[in-house]
């Protein structure tokens, strides 16, 4: 497989975490983000019509979002573990997948995007406040569940809690710290303490400056 990614995208670390996690051998194809590499017309013409990242190949599919990836990955590797396929159970994961793609993205993500690399998404800085409303729905939504069991769909780690991880624990960029937020600082710590996770982060954030910056 193929997984075409950049260092500091947060949504290609959720396929880089899942790939780990399930061991399958992968090759990374980086698209530089800081060049507009994915914004080229053969980018766009033959790799992504979205143009970003990340993109997972596999022999000649192609998947081009986080969640399609890890959907695809767990259904082909059949771990119900990760992604469960009773309604109810499915339906659980749903919630916190709904949350990184809504209040995560347009939230955490792109109040952190702007303000560390001065790319708003929508309109200048003076969206920030905007921004950081729907982070804090995101972060607020997450505590009340984390306060009540270990992870966000079931009484074990599942792809939600992927989807949820990179910008959440990287949300005292975008001006949200962990420090009223206990179950979620507990939380990115069961994460970053399971084997295969930590050990390609990306660059440290704020709330977890101690770790390593491998960078790979
Ligand atoms: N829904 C997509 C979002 C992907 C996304 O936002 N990727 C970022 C990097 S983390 C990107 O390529 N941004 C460039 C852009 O949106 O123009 C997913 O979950 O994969």
């Amino acid at each position: 497989m193929k997984l075409y990614t950049w260092y500091e995208s947060g949504n290609s670390w959720k396929v880089r975490i899942f790939l780990e996690q399930l061991e399958i051998p992968y090759e990374k194809v980086y698209v530089n983000l800081l060049e507009w590499e994915h914004k080229k017309k053969e980018f766009i013409a033959d790799v992504n019509p979205r143009g970003q990242v990340p993109v997972l190949e596999d022999g000649d599919r192609r998947f081009w979002d986080s969640t399609a990836c890890m959907v695809y990955l767990a259904r082909k590797m059949n771990r119900t573990d990760w992604l469960p396929i009773e309604p109810e159970k499915m339906a659980e994961v749903m919630h916190w997948i709904a949350l990184a793609h809504c209040e995560i993205h347009f939230g955490l993500q792109y109040a952190r995007r702007g303000t560390m690399r001065d790319r708003w998404v929508i309109g200048d800085a003076s969206h920030l406040a905007q921004y950081q409303k729907f982070g804090k729905t995101a972060l607020d939504t997450m505590e009340w569940r984390l306060s009540r069991q270990d992870w966000l769909a079931a009484p074990h780690i599942t792809i939600a809690d992927i989807a949820c991880f990179p910008y959440v624990w990287s949300s005292a960029d975008a001006g949200l710290p962990h420090d009223s937020y206990p179950a979620v600082r507990a939380w990115v710590a069961r994460c970053l303490a399971l084997p295969r996770w930590a050990e390609k982060p990306r660059a440290p954030t704020r709330d977890y400056p101690d770790m390593p910056n491998d960078q790979s």
